[in-house]
């Protein structure tokens, strides 16, 4: 008789436990950045730029210096003496920290204010008087490539246009000889406008050096905080060891606590010339106007398709807005990110994609916000290129989808741009969404409806995508290799922790973690603590990003544990006098394979390694795992809405959303769902509400919870979810995928061919997201394509 314990009852792998650092947020004691108060601790404002692109013609602070408790005034012309007016970006460019020779997007940072009060740092920074003499405003890639157009980036030698890269992947002569053999060619143009992550906690950071040590602790709100160690010391030239970043408690990343801020250089700065701590905390505005943006990019997508409904080629071109500063995180190799892994569920024999991106007058940005590298994007453009192909062939969208996709059959399968997708059942998925939806039913209602002059629509977004960054002969980024680590020590009483060296920011690692060590060891999940976010302790690694953490820093977890227990095999062997061949494991316990009921468990052995190890052997129960990944993980998901249009308001409300997500093995199911539907929310959002753009002079329009709307459970929809389809990852050592980003990046496109597809018949193939009732009700009554592309006309 086996006396394996139960998995799930210990918290194993496939146990909905509940999240517990929960145990601290529902009850208002998380620690946060800003719950952080140090002795002596100072406070520090940015002054930032009211316009998009002016010289600085001089920097007063007279003012502000005059104001009692004001402490320091910083400024581009003083980080310029100590070499800090600029810092490297994640991709190989140059940013500003603080303006010297001009600004070049509203909200750029100009001036620091470092005082005893946030409140006097902030009077202080209105203090400053700064004149500016304004220069012509670039707001999108057209007006960047345009005949005589201001070089935005004047500061860097040899840079005489807007163009950041000209890039492109894929076989361009392969492709162009389909596109000649093409039944019908299907054109579309998208853009997807600029998004922003807007966690509900904003960046800051507590800088503290301590001169009497030579050490800088600095508290930041940083998803990588390995990755700012390094910086820092590279920067800032300061040595590493004598550098500790800790991340407390994040309050939502999103990826907009991926990228290093002016602010964080800054805080760390003045608290070295203070010797004093020095905090500083963003505000609403700030992070609205100021960090890391997502998208914005414009798509001219082609499709090379036979009648029958065969795609044989695809072609992309994008261009990408990334603002003043090239600040994107993404692996070196690829300037446009993973956006070449756009039609990777879809066997297509040849396709190109190029890509131009420029700087233009806007917040640097592009990259971040549940995106893993512009996947997004990809997914998004993909499903909505699809939808176009089989409306242009009068096809039914669910089997266009069906006859195109990659079969179960033919993994490994290599896209036509150079990815190896290795796993997945990409039909069954489709067939228990349609099932769901009742998408024959809904066919027939939808008909019927028409007849009456009702609009109802139903959207199918189906993709893979590559989440896990890593494998680290394909991915670095600034040659950093992408790779991830695991510590466990096994206490004496078989209590445990576990350290990684990613950093959850909601996800719920403290959670997930343990039940891959009660997996492994059976040692109940209760019993591992997980600690993430300090350098000084914690093993060195990425971060969490690109949904790296499980595919990475969890299947360390899984080899750290399984080094654990290879010694404990030895110590069992050793305790049951027994050679180690003899000793057989099961869940939580070592036995006889001879005379199973003679064992002992996993806590035994833990204690053995301290108390009573076999002559010769190293004390203790502890170890570490450095995990490369062969392949990223590929999930697949599909997404189905429906919808109804009002065509006299444009209004569409959702009527279903169906998710079928297959992440391989779910290690907590419950959280998996919550992964899920804050993807799912935020889809909505991106699709139905979300709207932040610029006017002409470079205003940033939507820089306000008023106008950049956050779904409230109010106008959230609601999703019906489907986990029955399960492919486990062949590479992976428990089997999981990645989950964090799905259906944020598959989710956008299914809305909105949800409402295309209510209004098909009409002659109008794109409304660009937002999908505002007054796009919608225009594209309605006027029967034409509607762009929200900026600039848009500062008095609206
Ligand atoms: N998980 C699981 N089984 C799987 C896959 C994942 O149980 N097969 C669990 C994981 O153990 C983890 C969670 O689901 O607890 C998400 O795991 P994973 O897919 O590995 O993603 P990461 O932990 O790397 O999270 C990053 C991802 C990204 S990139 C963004 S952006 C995003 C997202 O997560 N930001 C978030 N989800 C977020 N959720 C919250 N609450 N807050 C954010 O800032
Ligand atoms: Cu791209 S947003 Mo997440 O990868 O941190």
């Amino acid at each position: 008789m086996s006396q394996a314990l139960d998995e799930i009852k210990i918290g194993g792998l496939g146990a909905s436990r509940k999240r517990v650092e929960d145990n601290r947020f529902i009850r208002g004691k998380g620690n946060y950045t800003d719950d952080i108060t140090l002795p002596g601790m100072l406070h520090m404002e940015i002054l930032r730029s009211p316009l998009a692109h002016a010289r600085i013609v001089s920097i007063d602070a007279s003012k502000a210096w005059d104001i009692p408790g004001v402490h320091l005034v910083l400024t581009g012309e003083m980080m310029a003496t100590r070499n800090l007016a600029w810092m490297p970006t994640l991709s190989y460019d140059t940013q500003a920290v603080l303006a010297t020779d001009k600004v070049r997007f509203q909200g750029q940072e100009v001036a620091c204010v470092i005082a005893d009060d946030p409140y006097i740092a902030k009077d202080a920074c209105e203090a400053i008087e700064v004149e500016y003499e304004p220069l012509p405003v670039i707001v999108n890639p057209e007006q960047a490539v345009a005949e005589g157009a201001p070089v935005i980036r004047d500061d860097k030698e040899n840079q005489d246009s807007n163009v950041i890269f000209d890039w492109e992947v894929g076989d361009a002569a392969g492709t162009d000889r389909a596109f000649e053999q093409a039944d019908v060619i299907s054109k579309l143009r998208l853009h997807y406008p600029r998004s922003h992550p807007s966690p509900i906690e904003c960046c800051g950071s507590i800088a503290d050096f301590n001169r009497a040590t030579s050490k800088l602790t600095v508290y930041m709100t940083t998803q990588a905080p390995h990755i700012i160690r390094a910086a820092v010391a590279l920067v800032a030239e300061l040595p590493e060891h004598m550098i500790r970043i800790i991340s407390p408690d994040i309050g939502g990343g999103f990826g907009n606590k991926v990228p290093v801020y002016p602010g964080y250089v800054c805080s760390i700065l003045a608290s070295i010339l203070l010797e004093r701590p020095v905090k500083w905390i963003e505000d609403k505005t700030g992070n609205l106007i100021s960090t890391g943006f997502a998208r914005d990019i414009y798509l001219d997508g082609e499709m090379a398709l036979r009648r029958d409904g065969k795609i044989l080629a695809v072609r992309m071109h994008c261009d990408s807005d990334h603002g003043a500063f090239f600040s994107d995180a993404q692996p070196s190799k690829f300037k446009i990110g993973l956006l070449h892994s756009a039609f990777a569920a879809y066997d297509i024999p040849v396709a190109h994609l190029s890509a131009r991106g420029t700087y233009s007058n806007k917040a640097p940005g592009g990259v971040a916000y549940r995106c893993s590298f512009r996947v997004t994007e990809a997914m998004f453009f993909q499903e909505r290129m699809m939808q176009a192909a089989a409306d242009d062939l009068g096809l039914d969208q669910a089997e266009f989808r069906r006859m195109n996709f990659v079969r179960d059959e033919d993994f490994p399968h290599r896209t036509p741009f150079g990815f190896l997708t290795d796993s997945g059942q990409y039909a069954k998925c489709l067939e228990v969404g349609l099932k769901a939806i009742g998408y024959e039913d809904f066919r027939r209602q939808q008909a019927s409806a028409r007849e009456r002059g009702r609009l109802l629509g139903l959207g199918i977004s189906t993709m893979t995508e590559p989440l896990g960054a890593g494998n680290s002969r394909e991915y670095d980024i600034l040659g950093i290799k992408m790779f991830d680590s695991a510590e466990l020590k096994v206490h004496m009483t078989g209590k445990a922790i576990v350290r990684t060296g990613a950093r959850t920011q909601g996800q719920g690692h403290e959670t997930t973690w343990a039940q891959i060590v009660s997996h492994e060891l059976g040692i109940p999940a209760e019993d591992v603590v997980v600690e993430e976010g300090d350098t000084d302790t914690a093993p060195f690694g990425m971060g969490t990003y690109a949904s790296r953490s499980t595919p990475v820093a969890g299947a360390a977890v899984a080899m750290v544990s399984r080094k654990i227990r290879a010694k404990a095999r030895k110590l069992a062997a050793h305790l049951l006098e027994v050679s180690e061949e003899d000793v057989e494991w099961e869940l939580g316990r070592f036995y006889v394979r001879s005379a199973p009921d003679r064992g002992v468990t996993i806590q035994e052995c833990a204690m053995a390694a301290y108390s009573n190890m076999p002559d010769g052997m190293e004390p203790g129960l502890e170890n570490t795992a450095y995990y490369d990944p062969p392949n990223l993980t590929w999930p697949f998901a599909v997404y189905i809405v429906t919808v109804e249009v009002d065509p006299e308001t444009g209004v569409w409300d959702v009527l279903t959303t169906v998710a079928v997500d297959d992440c391989g093995v779910r290690i907590n199911p419950m959280i998996v769902e919550g992964q899920i539907m804050g993807g799912l929310t935020e889809a909505y959002a991106m699709a139905n509400m979300q709207f932040i753009t610029f006017d002409a002079e470079g205003n940033c329009v939507g820089s306000n919870y008023m106008d950049y709307l956050l779904p409230t459970a109010w106008e959230t929809p609601g999703f019906e979810l489907h986990s029955e389809v399960v492919t486990p990852c062949p590479h992976h050592p428990i089997g999981a995928k990645g989950i964090g980003e799905c259906a944020a990046v598959g989710g956008p496109a299914a809305f909105v061919n949800a409402v295309m597809d209510a209004l098909s018949g009409t002659g109008v193939r794109n409304i660009d997201m937002p999908l505002l009732p007054d796009r919608v009700w225009e594209a309605i009554t006027y029967r034409r394509d509607v762009s929200g592309a900026p600039p848009v006309r500062s008095d609206d």
